[in-house]
């Protein structure tokens, strides 16, 4: 009796042995981090919480800060949507990845990082907007947005064609994001998710549930919304991007067409194009709420002045972006309980960030493209457990040309070593004694081009910015940014900088050595559009 249960428990604890090394064996592959890149288009810092709690709370979003980290002084190379992303896959600068603006497609001969992730072992997938102009290389399953996409009854380009997906693009990303993972993915590996949303991007239209809560809201004005650009060069003088002079009352801020005709204003010819997808009873809700506003501003205009009118068009804006904050928020929170729920979070490091910035109000701007903060910095948290301590703030200078590398380093994959980006998990793992970067570089293109922003490039520290307006003027910038954090005192020539500016050519010279930009290249990328014939 007493041997023949010796026999069984020795023979159990062999098996559960074997089985647990079994386990173990199989498990390594499966230890490798999952990565969630989130990525919304137009998210700027302003209006996350964890940020600034002053224009909308998005408390999902600020979970991934809450048991991550929030990186204050995150930034883009180039604040434009698809340089951008070209950027974050090749994890270098546009100037050698050679998507420098939005018109041109992406070279699909660049080395991305998920075409390293697939190699390695890892399921990929994208949903959402790309923007490239072309398919990406390196996923398993993608659906992505034609160019940027609409908020209403979407079409998507798959691998096998494209389809129509009825409802409101947030909502229907998440789903097609949440669709792959419960059903698609193949459970033995690791994932590297890219989960791309088209909102808050213009012309902003909110889901149909935040229409009546957010038309109704008033939010405070911005500091510099009357700014006059005194101080500053040509490029922010010039810029078409003012919400007084350049948002369309028609396009952007939702008045009809017969409200406009019947006050003899301007009309942009762009005023159906946002809303012309809706469905009957999806125009109808829309009509039920927007229809009002019309009336009310008929009521106004004629005792407006520009100063009352800038700040109508302000909170209209303000309205219907901050709307489709409230979407992607929501959304993420849908994400980031099915990572809970599924017992997944644990060994998933989770990416919240944007394209870039945006102005929201600030300067009297909208859009991005200038290397002022709002559209030069950009939102990062990230949430990776037992790595990163969680509530951090880390304030050092990182930019999404880091991306490559950081995913890279975390999966245990080599890194090509033409990347010009630098990883950031010593600073996740709070390393700080590990990283010595002291200033980043920047570089925008497109121009001429919609909303007129000239090119420039320019260096940032944590405590200055130099910017050189190249094109088609020679102007420089400096600006203190300890003293001045909202950028309206430009102190390029005032004497007790000239030192700091002395000091600052030479950084700049460096910087740009290193990272292999040159005149050359400026004029090169000037003679491509002299070619194409956008410069005459
Ligand atoms: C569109 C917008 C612009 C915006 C660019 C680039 N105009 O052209 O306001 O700057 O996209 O945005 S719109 O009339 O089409 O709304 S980006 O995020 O894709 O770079
Ligand atoms: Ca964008």
């Amino acid at each position: 009796m007493r041997s023949i249960s010796w026999y069984l428990v020795i023979t159990i604890g062999s098996l559960l042995f074997i089985g647990q090394s079994c386990s173990k064996t199989k498990k390594t592959p499966q230890q490798r981090p999952n990565i969630v890149f989130i990525m919304s288009d137009d998210h700027a810092y302003q209006a996350i919480s964890a940020y600034n709690d002053k224009l909308i709370q998005t408390p999902n979003i600020d979970r991934i800060a809450n048991e991550g980290m929030l990186f204050t002084n995150a930034s883009v190379t180039n604040s434009i949507c698809a340089p951008s992303r070209a950027v974050i896959l090749t994890g270098k600068h546009s100037h050698i990845n050679g998507k420098i603006d939005n018109l041109s497609p992406f070279d699909t001969t660049n080395v991305t990082f998920p075409q390293l992730f697939q190699k390695a072992g890892y399921q990929t997938a994208m949903f959402g907007k790309l923007h490239f102009g072309n398919n990406p290389k390196g996923f398993d399953e993608f659906k992505i947005l034609p160019g940027q996409g609409d908020y209403y009854n979407p079409k998507f380009i798959t691998s096998k064609g494209d389809t129509i997906v009825n409802g409101y693009v947030t909502d229907i990303i998440t789903d097609l994001t949440l669709d792959w993972l419960e059903k698609r993915r193949d459970t033995a590996k690791p994932f590297l998710l890219m989960y791309l949303h088209k909102a808050p991007h213009r012309s902003w239209l909110p889901a149909q549930r935040h229409y009546k809560a957010f038309t109704q809201k008033k939010f405070p004005i911005p500091a510099t919304l009357f700014d006059d650009y005194n101080t500053r060069g040509a490029a922010a003088k010039t810029a078409e991007m003012n919400i007084l002079k350049h948002m369309h009352l028609g396009y952007d801020n939702k008045l009809s067409k017969e409200t406009i005709d019947e006050l003899n204003i301007e009309y942009s010819g762009l005023h159906n194009r946002p809303i012309n997808r809706m469905t009957e009873a999806q125009r109808a809700s829309w009509d039920s709420i927007y229809d009002p506003i019309n009336n009310d501003f008929k009521a106004q205009y004629q005792t407006m002045n520009d100063s009352t009118l800038m700040v109508w068009k302000y909170q209209r804006y303000m309205q219907d972006y901050l709307g489709c904050i409230a979407s992607v928020d929501e959304n993420v929170g849908r994400l980031l309980n099915y990572l809970d729920d599924q017992k997944l979070s644990n060994n998933t490091v989770v990416v919240y960030t944007s394209d870039q910035g945006f102005y929201l109000g600030e300067h009297g701007w909208f859009d991005k493209r200038l290397m002022y903060n709002e559209s030069f910095k950009t939102p990062l948290l990230i949430k990776w457990p037992n790595e990163i301590t969680p509530g951090t703030t880390e304030t050092e200078l990182v930019q999404n040309l880091d991306f490559a590398q950081t995913f890279l380093e975390m999966a245990g994959i080599n890194t090509p070593n033409d990347m010009q980006g630098k990883s950031l998990v010593p600073l996740l793992r709070g390393k700080k004694e590990l990283w010595d970067r002291d200033a980043v570089y920047y570089h925008y293109y497109e121009y001429p081009a919609e909303h007129a922003v000239k090119r420039h490039y320019g260096i940032a520290t944590k405590k200055y910015k130099l910017i050189h307006f190249y094109y088609d003027v020679d102007e420089w910038e400096l600006y203190d940014r300890d003293k001045d954090p909202n950028e309206i005192n430009n102190v390029y020539l005032d004497p007790d900088y000239a030192s700091i500016v002395k000091e600052l050519k030479t950084k700049l010279k460096n910087i740009r050595k290193n990272y292999k930009d040159s005149d050359s290249l400026n004029n090169h990328y000037i003679q491509i559009y002299k070619d194409k014939g956008y410069i005459k």
